[in-house]
């Protein structure tokens, strides 16, 4: 594979290690958990993965040394860092023990359930070590939550001796990490399964973990990417730019990148819902700025929005639960199958509300057309295709050629429109990225040595230097609650949304009304990988604020 000067100056990056995993580590155990909602229930449905301790790994003399054999599965969503949880791991098993092995299982969790996978070997990690992407094995989003497919990946991991499978994933993925965690444990199956926690989108977090990994990469490139837009935005001084950012559900990527770059406008869906806005609440306080704007002379700016917008303005939120409902076939939990795209519409308009069905009517053709059709496979409406950037621009559009009609409004406006989601998923790691994914998969293979299953890999105090980091594990369970998903009441892990009373929230909140009006533009530039550590390891802005850096 040829290769760029950068890349390979990159494969010759080191990451950093916590001083905790730089030797031999022992266990050191904390209090027994629970789960953070419905402990009854959770309890009952994981009867030998509930309650254990936290765990932080603290140095020892010594550590078991015993060769062992583990599996990899990367699920869902690329995010920046992927393989150097890999090359962590890899790295991990070896100085344990030369003779333990990794294997991949290729193309997301149908790999461990298709019998289909790779082995590591040093030549083959080298390629990949601190690179962007998931295509050292790919990835895939089938889910892996039904007792045919443990008992078919049993078979495999029986026949290459795997003892524990790392699955590296989102929170519905670690959900069903620790579903499998509990399967095995219940089947005295031997094998063990950790979680890696995830996700470009921020969401996966909590008091354990500080950071789904990815998240620090993804936002620098897009704020990178804005920033560009907002010079060239200040430059020609005629466009006001609608700026979509990825996010399937939380607002945490538009929150980060507005606090990087310091647009006139960022969205957070969160507080649309809080409000209880509606579609045209939303239009008319972008309209509003652009009138503040124009009376200053200024035609131009930009406007940030989060993916999942749409699915928290409260009236088509309801509509979209209802939508999940109707289109996942009861008798089997799976995505109903039609004949064809007019078939599910009709269904759909025959099976909603008058009210819903009101929501759905008002939306443009093509909003509609993808709420009634596109589906993920864990059968969710699929925002990423909703052009909420179009579709907002369009509505403000109209609202001020209403409002120059009454003479309220004498200004300019002419819109670009961009969405950015795959431009910073594949990203090579940041520092940051690079050293705590390296970390992540370090730490996992003791969590494996100490016989830990239904855990999920954990690195903390990420703000200060790596040297300082804390590693261990906290027990999945410890981060579930019981809610209602297409049509049915399961255990999962809670999705973190933007807390409005946060503090990222909070700054953002003080700060817009100057951003909306003036123009604050900040340009942040590319990543660096190599420099002053100001320039090069600084996390991300969202994390600083929460740890009150
Ligand atoms: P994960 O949570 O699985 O990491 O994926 C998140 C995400 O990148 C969202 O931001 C986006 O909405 C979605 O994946 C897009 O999915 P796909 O890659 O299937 O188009």
């Amino acid at each position: 594979m040829e290769k760029s000067a950068l890349q390979i100056a990159r494969a010759a990056y080191q990451p950093k290690l916590p001083k905790a995993l730089q030797g031999p580590v022992k266990v050191k155990e904390g209090a027994a958990t629970q789960s953070i909602g419905n402990q009854a229930e959770i309890k009952a449905l994981f009867p030998n993965t509930y309650g254990m301790p936290v765990v932080e790994f603290v140095p020892a003399e010594s550590e078991n040394q015993e060769a062992i054999n583990v599996g990899i599965i990367l699920s869902g969503g690329q995010a920046p860092g992927g393989h150097n949880v890999i090359s962590g791991l890899y790295d991990g098993v070896k100085s344990l023990n030369r003779n333990s092995k990794l294997y991949g299982f290729l193309m997301g969790p149908g790999g461990l359930v298709d019998h289909k996978y790779v082995e590591f070997t040093d030549e083959f990690i080298d390629e990949y070590r601190n690179t962007g992407g998931f295509d050292i094995i790919g990835s895939g989003r089938t889910k892996l939550e039904k007792e045919a497919q443990f008992e078919s990946g049993i078979q495999i991991l029986r026949q290459l001796g795997i003892k524990a499978l790392v699955i590296i994933g989102g929170d519905d993925s670690n959900t069903n990490a620790c579903v499998l965690a509990e399967y095995y444990a219940a089947k005295q199956y031997g094998v063990q399964v950790i979680g890696c926690p995830k996700t470009i989108d921020g969401d996966l977090k909590n008091e354990q973990i500080e950071t789904s990994f990815g998240f620090d990469t993804a936002c620098k490139t897009y704020s990178e990417l804005i920033g560009n837009i907002q010079r060239d935005c200040n430059s020609a001084r005629k466009y006001w730019h609608f700026i979509k950012v990825m996010g399937r559900s939380a607002s945490h990527i538009a929150l980060e990148c507005a606090l990087q770059c310091q647009p006139n406008i960022c969205l957070v869906s969160e507080e649309v819902e809080q409000k209880q806005m509606s579609l045209d609440d939303v239009v008319e306080y972008i309209a509003q700025a652009v009138c503040q704007r124009a009376a200053d002379g200024n035609n131009f700016g930009t406007v940030v929005i989060p993916e999942g917008l749409i699915e928290f303005i409260p009236a088509i939120k309801v509509l979209i639960r209802q939508l999940n409902e109707v289109l996942t076939d009861p008798a089997t939990g799976e995505p109903r199958e039609f004949k064809s795209a007019d078939e599910q519409i009709r269904f759909v308009l025959d099976n909603i509300t008058a009210e819903n069905r009101a929501v759905l009517e008002s939306l443009p053709a093509d909003v509609k057309r993808q709420l009634c059709l596109d589906r993920d496979p864990h059968g969710n409406v699929q925002v990423s295709l909703i052009e909420t950037e179009k579709l907002l621009s369009a509505m403000v559009a109209k609202k001020l050629a209403q409002w120059k009609q009454e003479g309220k409004y004498t200004g300019k406006f002419s819109a670009q429109h961009h969405f950015f989601g795959y431009e910073g998923r594949c990203a090579a790691p940041s520092n940051y990225d690079a050293d705590y994914c390296y970390s992540l998969g370090y730490n996992a293979s003791r969590l494996i040595s100490n016989g830990k299953t239904g855990y999920m890999s954990v690195i903390r105090n990420t703000t200060a230097p790596a040297a300082e980091w804390i590693a261990g594990g906290v027990p999945i369970t410890m981060m579930m609650n019981i809610e209602r998903r297409n049509g049915a009441d399961k255990p999962v892990i809670r999705k973190a949304l933007v807390e409005l009373d946060g503090a990222p929230f909070k700054y953002f909140a003080s700060k817009r009304d100057e951003w909306a009006r003036q123009t604050c533009y900040v340009y942040p530039g590319p990543i660096q990988y190599f420099g002053p550590t100001e320039v090069c390891d600084q996390c991300t802005k969202t994390l600083a604020l929460e740890q009150g850096k």
